[in-house]
This record gives C-alpha cells, structure tokens and sequence, in this order.
C-alpha cells in the first residue's frame, strides 16, 4: 500500500449535557479526525487527545503537530506500507500515543477496506454484541445523581460507573447502591486521590465494587500496589497502563487485578491486543475504556470489545450518551448491547452533510 496524502479535520461536537470529571467540565468534544488516502481505498480514525492535556499529556493541537511535522512523513517514507509497520517506523518519536494510535488505524482502515476485512475479525473477535456501560459524571447532588442513573438503567446500560473526587465519593456510592439494589457498579477517581487516603477509599469496601479505576497519580503504580493491600474494592488501572510493557510490569508488581484498556492511550489497537493478550495470559479481565469518541473512534472500540478477554462491560456507550447527532450512523443500544460492527475496515463511514456541518478546520498533508 502507498500513501498519497493525510487529511486532518478538526470537529466541534457539543455535548449531550456538561461532563465532570475530576480533573474539570468539558461541554463540547473538539476532536481530531484522520483520513488516509490511498491508491486503493481510504482510511478514517479518530485521535482521543482532548484539547486541554488534562487526562494525560496529549493535546489536540500538538497531536496535530507532531502527525504533520513527523509522524505523517515518517510512515509515508515506509515501502510496501500495511499497518505493522507504522508502529516501528514511529517507534524513534516518544510519547505522543494518541497521534501515533490515529494514524496505524487509519493505515489499518484504508488496509482493511482494500481487502473487504472487517477490523474486528482481524483483531480476533470472538462476539457479534458488546454488554455496555456507561461512565456518570460527577454532579452537584444525590438526587441529581440518581435521576441520571435511573435514567441510564432505563436505557438498558448494565453497568455504571461514577466518577469520584475527594468529597464525591462514598455518599454518592451509598445512595446509588441503596437506591439500585445490585447492579454492576464500579468508580473511576482519575488519580484524584494519594496513598495517604487508602483508609478513607476502604470505606467504599462495603458497596462491592466491581473495582475502583485509577485511584492514584499514573506514576504511581508501587503506590497502587500498596493500596490494592489496604482495600478490598479490586484496583483497575487506567492512565497507568500506556503499553503492554507497563501492563505486564503492573500485573507483576500486584498494582491492579483489572485492566482498562484505551487503544488512544497505548499507541493503537494492535498494542491494545497485546495488553489483551498479556492480561488473559495473567487471567486479569479487561474493559475498553472511552475517551466520548464520535462513531469512528467508537466503532473501532466495540470491534476491540468483542475479543474473548474483554470479560467485563465497557464504556462503550450509544451515541446519545455524549451526541444528539453522531457524525456516523448513530450507535443505538439494544437489551444494554451494541453490535459489533461487520463492514470492512472500522465498519462505518462519516456521514458527509453532518461531517460538513460540524468541521471547523481542514488540513492535507500530501506525501506524494
Ligand atoms: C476515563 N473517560 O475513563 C475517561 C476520562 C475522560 C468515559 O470516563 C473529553 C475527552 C472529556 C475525553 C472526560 C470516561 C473527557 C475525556 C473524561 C476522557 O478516565
Ligand atoms: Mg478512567
């Protein structure tokens, strides 16, 4: 395969409703879309860096950067191009995981939809349905809190997880679990949180968790390690695990007994299989995670989430949960599930009129 040119389109989709998190509010999703061409057949993904480095490092704009000053002209400088060899001819440029994640998989789509092979049978997927949950935001009061969640039961999700901070935390985890009965219920702390609170965290012991995400600083995975002897509430980790190296080194050091697994955050779905495949090796369970991707970023996750390891729901949410209109033909759920999507490639494509609608910046970068 050659690469004759990269697209980099910048997007503006409000939010469903205001999203708060411990490390701040966002109200609308300013993503970065790629799109490869090819001789052969052209290649859409989505980069999940937000526009502030707020989740990790990455920003949008420096995704954009380093892609068009270095990633782009050193994958189109690559012979006989397929997708296994982005990750090695990027491999001399640190960090910068979200921008190098876009780029191998819109390679992988262009590649994926010239041979007519659906990404998720290429990953190995062994389901033609995901089980969903979805991620709650931190709000401004129980009622608010509970209203949201009953409203995400009725919808079907059969898993939800609540963001916590210092402050939000074991009141709100009481009031859902005494109001809801025995759901699926797991917390997400984005490091909010250090050491010296492992007592404090013990209190959400009683409420059989299925796990606490991420409760200390990314660095900080001896810390997590000692926490996971402190509290009873299984510790998953999230912005820790930025490869399947750092999996296999936090499984060993005892750090976390689940893994979630962003492909954004690890470089790419072909990294995302290996941490598959090093925690099924471990026997510890995995969740695609969400970074409120629009349908192409989505798309590519439920495809991920029908692997065999991927034993526990994840934040692959319906469109409505963060979009009233998609830029790809909406992702409903049904019975708390989404299909696994079965066109070649990532399975779906923009829908031209919204993708116009919603683009506030064009940019080729040709390598011809
Ligand atoms: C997490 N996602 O698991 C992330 C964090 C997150 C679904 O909880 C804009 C873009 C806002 C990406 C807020 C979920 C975001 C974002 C939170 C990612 O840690
Ligand atoms: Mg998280």
């Amino acid at each position: 395969m050659k690469l004759n040119g990269v697209e980099l389109r910048r997007i503006q989709m409000p939010l469903v409703a205001p999203f708060r998190t411990s490390f701040g509010v966002e109200t609308t999703r300013d993503v970065l879309l790629l799109r490869v061409a090819t001789p052969d057949a052209e290649g859409w993904a989505e980069c999940v860096a937000m526009s502030n480095p707020l989740y990790s490092s990455e920003y949008v704009d420096a995704a954009a950067d380093v892609l068009r000053r270095f990633l782009i002209p050193a994958v189109a400088a690559v012979g006989n191009l397929d997708a296994t060899k982005v990750g090695p001819a990027l491999a001399k440029f640190k960090g910068h995981r979200m921008a190098k994640a876009a780029l191998e998989t819109a390679v992988l789509d262009a590649e994926l939809r010239a041979a007519g092979r659906p990404l998720a049978r290429e990953l190995g997927a062994v389901r033609d349905t995901v089980d969903c949950g979805v991620s709650v935001g931190i709000m401004s009061s129980v009622p608010e809190l509970l209203d949201t969640v009953q409203r995400y039961l009725d919808q079907g999700y059969v898993r939800i997880k609540l963001k916590i901070e210092p402050g939000w935390d074991v009141e709100p985890v009481r009031a859902v679990r005494e109001r809801f009965g025995d759901i699926l219920l797991q917390v997400d702390a984005n490091t909010a949180y250090t050491l010296a609170d492992a007592r404090h965290l013990a209190k959400l012991d009683p409420f059989d968790l299925l796990l606490v995400e991420q409760p200390l600083d990314e660095e900080d995975v001896l810390g997590h390690a000692a926490l996971a002897r402190l509290v009873k509430t299984p510790i998953c980790l999230d912005e820790s695990i930025v490869s399947a190296h750092a999996a296999a080194d936090a499984i060993r050091l005892g750090a976390c007994a689940i893994v979630n697994i962003k492909p954004g955050r690890v470089g790419g779905y072909l990294e995302a299989k290996r941490i598959h495949d090093v925690c099924a090796a471990h026997g510890v369970p995995v969740w695609c995670g969400g970074m409120l991707e629009t349908g192409i970023g989505r798309a590519a996750n439920v495809a991920l989430a029908a692997l065999p390891g991927f034993t526990l729901p994840g934040d692959t949410s319906g469109s409505d949960r963060y979009f009233s209109t998609d830029v790809t033909a909406p992702f409903v759920l049904a019975d708390g599930q989404l299909a696994v999507p079965t066109g070649p490639g990532i399975g779906v494509e923009p829908l031209p009129d919204v993708l116009r609608e919603v683009t506030t910046a064009t940019e080729y970068v040709s390598t011809n």
